[in-house]
């Protein structure tokens, strides 16, 4: 669309002056006249991303809970392999507390519905929860 703007043949300075074609392009601009956007939507090559906060759910440990349940909970709901649900479940075991992942809130607060409702249908008192990272 440049081909638009500008005359088919160059004019001479003085040409611009007065001759109702407007003024000459003071340099300022990027050289396509407003971006080519006929929309007048302001353009910016940065993107305003924002993080999204993230939140650990936690697994607590109780006397009552199998261990094979709660590996089985890690593998089904925290994609873990058996070794590394096997560590994390001993570790909840010998320290009372252990991270099964980070997440944005929402999934966090579905990954505890999940866990908590597998447990009570299995009549466990295996409870977890959510901490802000
Ligand atoms: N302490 C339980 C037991 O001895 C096992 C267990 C581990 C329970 C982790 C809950 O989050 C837990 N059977």
């Amino acid at each position: 669309m440049i081909l638009d703007v500008f005359p088919l043949t160059a004019p001479t300075r003085a040409s611009w002056s007065g001759s109702g074609d407007g003024p000459p392009d003071d340099g300022s601009g990027d050289g396509r006249n407003g971006g080519g956007n006929s929309t007048g939507l302001a353009t910016r090559t940065r993107s305003k991303t924002k993080k999204p906060s993230l939140y650990k759910v936690l697994m607590l440990n109780d006397d009552y809970t199998p261990m094979e349940f709660v590996v089985m909970i890690l593998q089904r709901f925290f994609k873990m392999d058996i070794d590394q649900a096997t560590q994390v479940m001993l570790h909840v075991h010998q320290r009372g507390v252990g991270v099964c992942g980070v997440f944005t809130l929402e999934i966090a607060e579905t990954k505890v519905t999940q866990v908590l409702d597998c447990a009570r249908a299995h009549q466990h008192p295996l409870q977890c929860t959510i901490e802000a990272e």
